[in-house]
């Protein structure tokens, strides 16, 4: 069967982990973006994670979607171009699409060979569908390939990938989204909430210790693609919920003094100091209903799912 899959590579990567490496081990505190996190073992390691229990998100928002899906086709409408920043696995938006009908789908994701993987799968469940795979940051631009159909659009981006902007970036995201939507254009994100911050500890620190592998993974990664020397087993995980900031920070805390070497430059790690890896807000309803309003996206409806765990939100782009 030929499937109408096109693939369009932007090459995200490949250029910036040397130098986003080089510049974040040079800050203080040392931090670097969790885009890098998504090489191919990487986003099979996030795949990982949303299988343990302790990750409740996927399994919430999935819930809510296979529920929802005919509530949200009634307020969409049928025949949009979807398009999906950091789909991934491309998982969820199969709960959609037998109600959605789109014209297209536009998947985009910065682990290339994932993507490719996950478009061909999908082709194979939805022969028919249109897909044109994307390979991009979508951090920084949100491209859709000049072959996309003309019509109404909706950006789909759940999994609450928007947490880990910081609010003000988060907001400028939402600005480009808005951009990309053109008129009559809709916004269907999966956003995680405050809770107990239990719960949230416990997410991201999993007994199986697949986030811990997904964390230290990136050390294996600047080793290996950027030419960092380290040895990954000289860091630990720590994950804990910042409840000032509102957000779960992920560390890589180095178990001793140390310096590490790439090419001319060294990198020197106290006993105990960390490299920063991620952030991962999480936002009441109305705290999120404001950020999108900032953003000029207005909300159309939205939800809640178990026990308040998780929300979704329809915003019109006015
Ligand atoms: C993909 C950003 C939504 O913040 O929960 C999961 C990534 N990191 N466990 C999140 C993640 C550690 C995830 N997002």
């Amino acid at each position: 069967m030929v499937h109408p899959i096109t693939f369009h590579d932007h090459k995200p990567v490949t250029l910036n982990l040397y130098d986003a490496v080089i510049r974040g081990l040079s800050r203080t505190p040392k931090s670097i973006p969790p885009k890098f996190f998504y090489d191919e073992r990487g986003s099979a390691l996030f795949a990982a994670i949303c299988e343990q229990p302790e990750y409740y998100p996927p399994d919430v928002e999935q819930a809510m979607l296979a529920e929802l899906a005919g509530e949200i086709a009634g307020l969409t409408g049928t025949g949009r171009v979807i398009f999906e920043p950091g789909a991934g696995a491309a998982a969820k938006i199969r709960l959609l699409l037998p109600h959605l009908k789109p014209l297209a789908y536009v998947p985009m994701d910065i682990s290339c060979e994932f993507l490719r993987e996950a478009a061909c799968n999908l082709a194979d469940t939805f022969p028919g569908l249109p897909i044109h795979a994307t390979c991009v940051d979508f951090t920084h631009s949100l491209p859709l390939p000049k072959t996309v159909p003309s019509g109404p659009r909706l950006a789909f981006f759940p999994g609450s990938s928007i947490g880990n902007f910081t609010p003000a970036s988060a907001r400028d995201f939402l600005a480009m989204v808005h951009d990309r939507l053109g008129p009559d254009g809709m916004l269907l994100i999966g956003v995680d909430t405050k809770k107990d911050p239990d719960i949230l500890q416990a997410a991201y620190n999993d007994a199986a210790g697949v986030t811990a592998a997904f964390n230290l993974n990136l050390l294996r990664r600047m080793r290996d693609e950027a030419g960092l020397a380290c040895d990954p087993a000289q860091f630990k995980h720590h994950a804990f919920y910042n409840g000032e900031q509102g957000r779960i920070e992920m560390h890589l805390v180095s178990r001793r003094a140390q310096t590490l070497y790439l090419h001319d430059h060294r990198f020197q790690f106290c006993e105990g100091e960390s490299l920063h890896t991620e952030n991962s807000y999480k936002y009441t309803p109305q705290e999120f209903i404001d950020l999108a309003a900032s953003a000029g996206l207005e909300l159309e409806a939205h939800w809640l799912g178990r026990e308040a765990l998780f929300a979704l939100y329809l915003l019109r782009s006015g």
